[in-house]
């Protein structure tokens, strides 16, 4: 059972550095001051047992974390933007769209993956000046933030399961609930098997799972038991219908536990709750009002509901929710150390490639030089001598003379054309 969604990731740009001059009274032009731009927001994608499925991103297929603020007046650094978080279900694995790699399995609560990165702010004309330069009008742009698009993969399991005699009317309840969900308008969920519903209590929601009714026998293998029993294991919370207009309800009820207790497989201590249903019915009213006392007894939650007539089925949906979350937080207990943030490899800034392309023009091509290209306004004498300076710095010049490049001819460098000045 898979639900799935691809979404493009944009992490913030960072913010510009300033240009700017200390200014006093009886100085018009002091020395240069432009503070730099802070950092992009990165886009991480966390993972959240509040979520149950992938719907959120139905209808917002791109997701934008906040650009950097630009560097100001007087040193002034612009603050950096906060990170997004996207939640998605516990489950969820993150793949590359391109390359169809697995960024990350977010397989435990609160686990997290950065997918994207923001761009480094630009710095100010300040971090410009040297000896020979000694009032730099010229700043720095901050870099793009990466951009990528992802797969999303929800390997959905069913957080409750339905189960009871045949004819209990589980079908009828995982129907009637399914209907009290809102239409998400071109969500494609033609890919959810039939017997799983997405149900909505109080705003959240939970996956169900109808089950077959169960027969007795079924812990021996009698009628597709020991199938249907597995599937039941991979639920956390279950709901135990019973027919109230059958002759011995409690009787019923005690037979199905005692097939998931010979199952085993800890379907037993699985939290459980009550639903005495087809209470429409005289018959069915009748017995939930003589039997009341006893089940309530039996000390699990219960509630009465017609779920042909849809009545009592939210609450109940309700009820299984409380019931769920108590279960999820007692798991959590266990998983609450570390909590992993599964980072992208470090950028390794001294590295770049040299070679010659199949149009002849040589490319210089890694992470410092794409940054300086596409941040260094290149139109602009001093900025382009700076970035000439700093990529000789990295040994560039004896790159190109390697490839035959000789002075003023034209390289490729972060997509960005220029003639080349040793
Ligand atoms: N009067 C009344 N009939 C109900 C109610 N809920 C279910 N039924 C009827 O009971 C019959 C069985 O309902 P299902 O929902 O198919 O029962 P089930 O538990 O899914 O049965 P299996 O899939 O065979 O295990 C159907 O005829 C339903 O219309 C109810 O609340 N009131
Ligand atoms: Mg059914």
């Amino acid at each position: 059972m898979i639900d799935q969604v691809e979404i493009e990731v944009v992490a913030g740009k960072g913010g510009d550095g300033a240009v700017s001059f200390h200014r006093e009274k009886f100085t018009p032009r002091g020395g240069p001051d432009g503070g730099d731009g802070g950092r992009g927001g990165d886009v991480i994608i966390r993972a959240d047992r509040r979520r149950s499925t992938l719907d959120a991103f139905s209808d917002r297929r791109s997701q934008r974390a906040q650009d950097g603020i630009a560097g100001g007046v007087n040193q002034r650094k612009g603050a950096a933007a906060p990170s997004m978080e996207l939640r998605v279900p516990v489950g969820t694995v993150i793949y590359d769209l391109e390359t169809d790699e697995v960024i990350a399995d977010l397989t435990v609560e609160g686990m997290a993956a950065i997918v994207a990165r923001g761009g480094r702010g630009g710095r100010g004309n300040k971090r410009f000046a040297n000896s020979t330069r000694q009032a730099p009008r010229f700043a720095q742009r901050g870099a793009l933030g990466q951009k990528r698009w992802l797969r999303l993969d929800l390997k959905l399991l069913a957080d409750v399961g339905l189960v009871g005699l045949p004819n209990a009317g589980k079908s009828t309840l995982l129907t009637a609930w399914s209907r009290a969900r809102p239409k998400i308008a071109a969500y494609p969920f033609t890919t959810l098997d039939p017997e799983l519903g997405v149900v909505l209590a109080g705003g959240e929601t939970f996956v169900a799972a109808d089950m077959p009714g169960l027969i007795e026998g079924a812990s021996q293998g009698v009628g597709l038991g020991h199938e249907f029993l597995r599937h039941i294991e991979r639920t956390r919370v279950l709901v135990h219908v019973l027919d109230m207009t059958r002759e011995e309800p409690l009787e019923d009820f005690a037979m199905i536990n005692g097939e998931l207790h010979a199952f085993g497989h800890g379907l037993s201590e699985k939290p459980q709750i009550v639903a005495l249903n087809k209470i429409d019915d005289p018959d069915g009213r009748a017995r939930v009002e003589l039997l009341e006392r006893e089940i309530a007894a039996l000390g699990f939650p219960y509630r009465a509901i017609s779920a042909a007539a849809g009545e009592g089925t939210q609450a109940l949906a309700a009820l299984a929710l409380t019931v769920l979350r108590q279960a999820q937080d007692a798991e959590a207990v266990a998983e609450s150390e570390a909590i992993p943030i599964i980072e992208p490899d470090p950028v390794r800034r001294g590295r770049y490639d040299s070679y010659v392309d199949e149009d002849g023009v040589a490319v210089i091509d890694g992470p410092t030089p794409n940054w300086l290209a596409q941040t260094l306004d290149l139109h602009d004498r001093d900025p382009r001598e700076e970035f000439y300076t700093r990529l000789r710095r990295m040994g560039v010049a004896r790159a190109l003379r390697r490839l035959g490049v000789e002075d003023g001819d034209t390289i490729r460098v972060g997509g960005v054309e220029v003639r080349w000045q040793d």
